[in-house]
């Protein structure tokens, strides 16, 4: 696109927004300022390098077989530079502890060592990446249902071993980038039919998360996630959304928000303000559920606005942490990175652009037309000039024009792989 094209509409924007009191050259320079967290596990399926052979359970699925998965950390890597050459600002990568460097060995979960995870810190300074991190408890033999909830002590250990190596991990991780790493820690555990022990496993995976926090560590900050429910185990999941707020809230650990894992008409944004009131930090898990926690692309949607709204109107920018978290095998898995991650952006880009001052001048005014109105008006503001802008100051394709470039790709690349 015609770099005086964008500038003329930047312009006019500009002028726009002013008349609404919004800087829009300050909004910019907070946009440059907002991290994702880029989700490793978009590229290959969910499926890491360990090459278990087995297939992703613990509940979770992705759909699709889309040509061009990456088959190993090469690829991995190669796709993720490729998408993040298409996305605006500067990013952290999240990995799960199944992309370690086990170099054809098979080091079982319980035997992870930060060594494993030193080829990704290296990759990760050289590319100015900053690293999070995620214990992995799915797909592997003793997944089953139950980890670190399993009654069976020998298997509840092994998970609470996994676990707690990859804090130390993490711990590295944070060390060596010189700023915490967040490690979630999402667990699968539930039943599929009734269960008549709530209490039993609850009481469990607290006392197993207890243990696995005992350490304390000052490069890494941990998070943890709760969810509805997964497939195949619909009748009861340990680890709730209740169960997640108060241990949260009693150990002041963050939580983590999968915009995925509430029930259909629950809205994830409006649990951001309480949750800030009784827990440090918050993470999130960008997602789009449809029907289900189906892990579709992240989209422009009214959650995803609404969620990003809530963060500026919060003025909580520093306190919440943007992870993405989807999983879709049926499109260009490098174009899916980059449309959630820009449509993130959009949502963080509108939610900046908000006359904040003036609506709520309003609201304590008691002006309710007025607020709406302008929330209304907003909707229609030249907020794309501005975006636009925004692309073209990080020598990012504009607009459309990453379609083709990642068409190229896969021509060249990704098409290639069987
Ligand atoms: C699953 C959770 C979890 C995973 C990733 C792979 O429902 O959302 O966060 O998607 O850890
Ligand atoms: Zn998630």
């Amino acid at each position: 696109m015609k770099q005086t094209l964008i500038e003329k509409a930047y312009e006019i924007a500009k002028e726009r927004y002013a008349a609404i009191g919004v800087d829009t050259d300050k909004v910019l320079d907070t946009l440059q300022q907002v991290q994702l967290s880029l989700h490793c596990w978009q590229a290959d399926d969910v499926t890491g390098f360990e090459q278990l052979g087995g297939s992703l359970s613990g509940g979770i699925q992705t759909t699709g077989n889309y040509p061009g998965k990456a088959r190993n950390i090469d690829e991995l890597r190669a796709d993720i530079l490729k998408a993040k050459s298409y996305i605006p600002g500067s990013h952290r990568l999240n990995l799960h502890e199944i992309y370690g460097e086990f170099s054809h060995e098979h080091v079982d979960r319980d035997q992870v060592e930060p060594h494993h995870f030193a080829g990704w810190m290296q990759w990760a300074r050289e590319h100015g990446m900053k690293l999070d991190f995620n214990s992995t408890s799915f797909s592997h033999p003793k997944s089953g249902n139950l980890t670190l909830s399993n009654p069976d002590p020998e298997i509840r250990n092994f998970w609470i071993e996994h676990t707690k190596r990859c804090r130390a991990v993490a711990e590295e991780m944070g060390k060596a980038q010189g700023d915490p790493c967040i490690m979630n820690v999402w667990v699968h555990d539930g039943s599929k039919d009734l269960t008549v022990n709530r209490m039993k496993y609850r009481e469990l995976l607290m006392n197993s998360l207890d243990e696995i926090f005992a350490q304390r560590y000052d490069h890494m900050k941990d998070c943890i996630e709760s969810k509805v429910f997964g497939i195949g185990l619909e009748s009861y999941t340990v680890g709730s959304n209740d169960f997640y707020i108060g241990y949260g809230a009693s150990r002041g650990k963050m939580v983590t928000l999968d915009t995925g894992h509430f029930h259909p008409t629950e809205i994830v944004a409006d649990k951001i303000s309480s949750l800030l009131l009784y827990t440090p930090e918050v993470m999130l898990h960008v997602s789009r559920p449809v029907r289900w926690d189906s892990d579709h692309v992240t989209i422009m949607n009214d959650e995803t606005l609404e969620l990003c709204k809530e963060i500026v109107r919060c003025d909580a920018l520093g306190k919440v942490h943007i992870g993405l978290d989807y999983f879709d095998a049926s499109i260009n898995r490098i174009g899916a990175y980059v449309i959630g991650s820009r449509a993130t952006q959009k949502c963080m880009l509108l939610a900046l652009l908000e006359p904040l001052k003036t609506l709520r001048e309003y609201e304590a005014a008691g002006k309710g037309f007025e607020r709406l109105a302008l929330l209304e008006e907003c909707k229609s503001l030249p907020f794309g000039a501005v975006w636009d802008m925004f692309c073209l100051k990080n020598d990012v394709p504009v607009g459309e024009e990453y379609i083709a470039e990642v068409q190229r790709y896969e021509a060249e690349v990704t098409s290639k792989r069987n």
